[in-house]
């Protein structure tokens, strides 16, 4: 990775999901020594400070299946125009969730500059939902879905109208929970996925090898990680909102990091989820700020 300049952009958003305290996130993460970390390893390093989100009435807000839409639309729609502020400047945006709704917003920004980018999805879930599908209404299962234009218009034009990325530019690692209205959409529009069974199976060395070739062979002009930190099992992560067992463990998440690294592709990340109130001593941002060092390329030097 040529550039050495990352700013770090906190989303203290807990409006795509139901359990407060994940609006600590970016602090949990800062708190865990995040700034010091990469600065160590050569970076110039800038923080932005938080996104603001105003606490808005979410009783009063109807949609059942789209909890607290107007409240995700104003995160969002500030959180692009600050990626693309930040990748105008040429610095590798950092994003802290924050629910994993914000990566609509992170996707938005980034379009505005990378127009064949790739996603690696680590996460527990597929993040594929949309409003006829969704099991819960809570839009941090929808992210994927919007920013490949499917879903609220409200949601999939923030920005501008176009699909924000293409359905065969993600690969999810880690899936283990997905919902039948996601499996569908995988399956139709030819979403990669290494769920639990083909890590288990091929290892995460052949796993994150077959991925990058692909990302290789897409030509992709960007590659974004959306690191949900329940992709991690619950053991080595417990503070985040939606734990599934049978995850991935410390070892392996941080052997994809040093691969992602190694492979020079990497052009922007957000690691989300991060819940300081269900956590033990703030475990998860410590394996959070843990893999942002490895990310960043800890063991290279
Ligand atoms: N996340 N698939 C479930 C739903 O409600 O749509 C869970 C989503 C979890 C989302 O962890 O970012
Ligand atoms: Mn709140
Ligand atoms: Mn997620
Ligand atoms: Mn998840």
């Amino acid at each position: 990775m040529m550039n050495k300049k990352i700013s770090i952009v906190g989303v203290p958003c807990d409006y795509g999901q139901q359990r407060r305290g994940v609006d600590m996130g970016p602090s949990a993460i800062r708190y865990a020594g995040l700034q010091q970390r990469l600065t160590n390893l050569g970076y110039e390093v800038e923080d932005e400070g938080n996104i603001q989100v105003i606490e808005g009435d979410a009783a009063a807000q109807k949609d059942e299946k789209l909890l607290n839409l107007e409240e995700v639309i104003k995160v969002n729609t500030a959180l692009a125009e600050k990626v693309f502020n930040v990748v105008k400047k040429d610095y590798i945006p950092l994003v802290l969730g924050g629910d994993h709704s914000i990566a609509i917003g992170t996707l938005a920004g980034l379009s505005m500059k990378y127009k064949n980018q790739g996603v690696i999805w680590f996460d527990a879930h597929a993040d594929l939902n949309t409003p006829e599908t969704t099991p819960s209404g809570n839009i941090h299962g929808m992210p994927l879905a919007t920013s490949i234009g499917l879903g609220h218009q409200r949601l999939t034009s923030i920005l501008h109208a176009e699909p924000k990325i293409k359905a065969e530019n993600i690969v999810i690692i880690g899936g283990r929970s997905i919902d039948e209205g996601e499996r569908e959409l995988i399956k139709t529009r030819g979403i990669k996925i290494y769920t639990m069974h083909e890590i288990d199976r091929l290892g995460m060395t052949y796993v994150m090898e077959e991925t990058l070739k692909y990302f290789k062979q897409l030509q992709i002009d960007g590659l974004h990680l959306s690191l949900d930190l329940d992709a991690l099992d619950p053991l080595y992560t417990p503070g985040v909102g939606t734990p599934v067992a049978g995850g991935i463990t410390y070892r392996e998440s941080h052997l994809a990091m040093e691969m992602i690294q190694e492979s020079g592709l990497m052009t922007s990340a957000e690691f989300v989820e991060v819940n300081p109130i269900l956590d033990e001593r703030n475990k998860t941002a410590d394996v959070a700020v843990a893999l942002i060092g490895s990310l960043f390329g800890e063991t290279l030097v």
